[in-house]
Parts: structure tokens; C-alpha cells; sequence
């Protein structure tokens, strides 16, 4: 952990002076987002744009809750080299500032990326592509040095889709496949203390993409090219849920010897659903011992890329969400209420079972509080085209959607103070990948 999350978090009163070393695994009274994330040993982090900081509200909830910013657009490579030898580093800069005065970390988005790209970079024939590329990533790194904790050096460089192949960019058209592993090698050599990422979106589960990136990323550590992270963006919306087997996905690349991170994290949609899916994402990295840290793109909905959605932890007027509460509680803080997943009286969690081809046996597990319970009530939201096929231990009735059941006890109401029982459920995807959200769980 940086030394000012150390010492911010030691002036909030989290940790004992005497105990620093401790801190990464001290989860005492942590009411933000940023200190019960350094109680487990992670950043939490956003993206930021200069354009905003300015403004009062925006500033409080930013410099109140987070440990680290990524500079949204202000560090790409338009913004930073819009003529060729052309750097200006003004918007980066005061978010850079911003961020060092008040305690928290910057991740570096992005260096080498097809998008965001100024005019004259596409033009270039190979040789002159080559050195202007290796130019840029040396002079921003070169600029940071030392300031910035992670950087995306390579940003979207795959299809989707089921090819895994590469592509199609200036760089990958004229450099090869080559390109990647040269970038990341200019990197090390331009700040040898920034962990160096690969940064995408749609690899966030297991499929042919991140199959891809997995298999690029395996070889560059068999091969001894310089890479120290993976970043999984995570931007989710109903359409792309997050996935089953993300946890999985994570700890995959964990095992290959790399962090992984979770860089841009927003999940469209609001209420009870959209807390329980940030939670999940959270509980997710918390698992993988390597998972270092998480950024949500964004402050607020309002400002969101995609605002429609309103995908992120604080509305419009800086007011925290549900998903901002199960975020907060997920990583052990106090004060974000109860897990949406949960009631006071009795609490529901999901796993998964047995998984094949075509479906799945989910298992929701229901356990008392701190007093015994004679009945219980849940219930069980799927996504379409997600149809159950069966339910046992419990009885279920649907809503008019067909989506939602809500399910009670048939034999196992009764549980005495803190014990559990569960129901099993059988679901056939239908082609899709979302796993179901538990509500809350209410006694009586
Ligand atoms: O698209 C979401 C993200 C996907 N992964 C890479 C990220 O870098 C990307 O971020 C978004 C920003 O959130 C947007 O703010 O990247 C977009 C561009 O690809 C950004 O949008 C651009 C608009 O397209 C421009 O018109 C605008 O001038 O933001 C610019 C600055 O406000």
C-alpha cells in the first residue's frame, strides 16, 4: 500500500500507529469506500475528469471516498501528443495534483490504443510508427515518473467474438503482433516502478477473447516480456451481465503470476439489482488474493460515459446508491447498512453449483440472525432468456415476468439463531451467461 493511504488511513483512526503494518488486513470502522478497501489491503479507485474538479460536490464525494483516480480521457494519447513532438500534459497534470494532495494513487490510462488516436499517427508508414509509438509511451512515462502505481500500456487490442484474434489498428496493421510485447518493453525500461497492464473489456469471463489475452499473457511471462497486470474493465449491463465465472476468470490470470485489476467498473440499472451485482464484483476481487485493487469509471451517473445507464455508486446529485451501500459493506465497512442481498432477521446468499453446457443448479443458502426464525421469504431474480426448470427444499412463485421468484420454505422454515438452510434451483440458459441475483431475505 502507498504511504499516504497509510497515514490517511491511520489519521481516520483505522489503524493503530503502532500497528502499520498490519493496516492492509485491519478492517476496524472503515465508513468510506477507499478505507474499508485499504482494510483489505486494495485501492478503490475512479476515474476522473479534470473538467469536473472544479466543481465543489463532485470534488467532496471524490477526495471523501477514493484512493486512487485514473484520468478518464486526459491522459490518452489525442489529449496528450495532438501533434507529433506536441506534449501537453496540463489536464493530466492537474488531475495528478488533485490526486497527490489529497492522498490517493493514479493509474495511467492508456499509452498504446486504436482509439482516441490524433490524425497524424495513422498516416505513418511502419519505421515511423514504430519510433513514434515507443516516443509516446517514453515521454508520458518519463513525464509520471514515479507517480503513477499502474499503467495501461496496451488498451483494447483484441477482437470480439469467438476468433481471439488481434485487432485492426494502425499499430497491429503495420507493426504486427509484435507490438504489444514491444510496448510493454519500452514501458519497463521508461519507469521500472509502474506495474505494467493489459487493459480490455469482454474478457471479464471466460470466453474467446479473454482466452486470447490469456494465452498472449502466458506467453509473455514464459518468455520473460515485462508485464505485472491484467486489467479486466468490467463495464456491465444487462445485455452483459457480469459473468458467472468471473471469479474464476480473475484467479486464472492471478495464477499465471500477475495482479489483476478491475479498471473500469460500472453495472447499468439501479436498485436492489444493480447492488447486488457490485457486490458480487467486489466479493470477486477480494477472493483473488492478486486482485490488487478496483476503479469505477466514474463519480457520479450524471457524468457517466454512459449516463443513460446510470451505472455508477452516486446519482446525479452525489447522493449514495444501494450499489454504493453493498459496495461499502462487501468490503467490510461500516455504515453502508445491510447487504442488499440480506435482512436483519435472516440472510440469502447465492452460489453455484453444478454447471454444464445448456444450465446450471443454483443454491441460495438461508441462515437466521441473531434470533430463530419460523418462516422465511426470499427472492430469486434471473435474466431473460433464463428460464428455471426446477426447485427443491422450497416452494417458488413467479412474477408476471416469469423472471422473479420469490420463494418460501416447504419443510425448513423453522431455523434456530444462526443456523442455515438452503434450496437448490435448476436453470436452463437459453444462451445466457448471468448468474441470478438474491433479494432480501425477510422472517417471520
Ligand atoms: O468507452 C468507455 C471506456 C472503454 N474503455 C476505455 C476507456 O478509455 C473508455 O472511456 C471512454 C470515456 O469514458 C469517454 O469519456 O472513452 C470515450 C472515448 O472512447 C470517452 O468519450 C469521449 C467522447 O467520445 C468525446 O467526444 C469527448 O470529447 O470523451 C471525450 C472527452 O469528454
Amino acid at each position: 500500500m502507498h504511504l499516504t493511504h497509510l497515514l490517511r488511513a491511520a489519521t481516520a483512526g483505522l489503524i493503530a500507529a503502532t500497528a502499520l503494518t498490519a493496516a492492509a488486513h485491519t478492517a476496524e470502522a472503515a465508513d468510506t469506500l477507499g478505507s474499508a478497501a485499504a482494510g483489505q489491503g486494495r485501492y478503490f479507485g475512479t476515474a476522473v475528469a479534470a473538467s469536473h474538479l472544479g466543481e465543489s460536490d463532485y470534488a467532496a464525494t471524490l477526495d471523501r471516498e477514493f484512493t486512487s483516480v485514473t484520468p478518464e480521457n486526459e491522459m490518452k494519447w489525442d489529449a496528450t501528443e495532438p501533434t507529433r513532438g506536441g506534449f501537453t500534459f496540463t489536464a493530466a497534470d492537474q488531475i495528478v495534483n488533485h490526486a497527490q494532495s489529497h492522498g490517493m494513487d493514479v493509474r495511467g490510462h492508456t499509452l498504446v490504443w486504436h482509439s482516441q488516436l490524433p490524425s497524424w499517427v495513422s498516416p505513418l508508414g511502419a519505421t515511423d510508427l514504430r519510433t513514434a509509438m515507443n516516443s509516446h509511451i517514453t515521454q508520458l512515462m518519463t513525464h509520471y515518473k514515479g507517480e503513477i502505481h499502474s499503467w495501461d500500456v496496451v488498451n483494447e487490442a483484441f477482437q470480439d467474438g469467438s476468433s481471439g484474434a488481434r485487432r485492426s489498428s494502425p499499430f497491429q496493421d503495420k507493426l504486427g503482433d509484435g507490438f504489444i510485447e514491444e510496448a510493454f518493453r519500452t514501458a519497463r525500461a521508461a519507469d521500472p516502478a509502474a506495474k505494467l497492464c493489459y487493459n480490455d473489456y469482454n474478457t471479464d469471463g471466460v470466453n474467446a477473447k479473454s482466452n486470447a489475452v490469456y494465452a498472449m499473457v502466458k506467453d509473455f511471462k514464459a518468455r520473460g516480456v515485462p508485464i505485472d497486470c491484467v486489467g479486466f474493465q468490467s463495464h456491465f449491463n444487462s445485455a452483459s451481465p457480469v459473468p458467472a465465472d468471473y471469479q474464476a476468470n480473475l484467479q486464472r490470470f492471478a495464477d499465471l503470476g500477475v495482479d489483476v485489476q478491475i479498471t473500469e467498473l460500472d453495472i447499468e440499472g439501479s436498485g436492489t439489482a444493480q447492488a447486488t451485482s457490485y457486490g458480487n464484483v467486489v466479493k470477486a476481487c477480494l477472493a483473488v488474493s492478486r486482485c490488487t485493487g478496483l476503479t469505477v469509471w466514474g463519480v457520479t451517473d450524471k457524468y457517466s460515459w454512459r449516463s443513460s445507464g446510470t451505472p455508477l455508486l452516486f446519482d446525479g446529485s452525489y447522493a449514495k446508491k444501494p450499489a454504493y451501500n453493498a459496495v461499502l459493506t462487501a468490503l467490510g465497512g461500516t455504515g453502508g447498512g445491510t447487504d442488499p442481498g440480506t435482512g436483519a432477521a435472516c440472510t440469502a446468499t447465492y452460489s453455484t453449483d453444478a454447471q454444464w453446457n445448456d444450465g446450471y443448479n443454483g443454491k441460495v443458502t438461508v441462515t437466521a440472525g441473531t434470533a430463530p426464525v419460523g418462516a422465511w421469504t426470499t427472492t430469486v431474480t434471473l435474466t431473460a432468456p433464463q428460464k428455471v426448470t426446477a426447485v427443491w427444499n422450497a416452494t417458488a412463485t413467479w412474477d408476471s415476468s416469469g423472471n422473479v421468484m420469490t420463494v418460501k420454505p416447504s419443510w425448513n422454515g423453522s431455523l434456530a439463531a444462526g443456523a442455515s438452510t438452503s434450496f437448490g434451483f435448476t436453470v436452463a440458459k437459453n444462451g445466457s451467461v448471468a448468474v441470478p441475483t438474491v433479494g432480501t431475505c425477510t422472517a417471520s
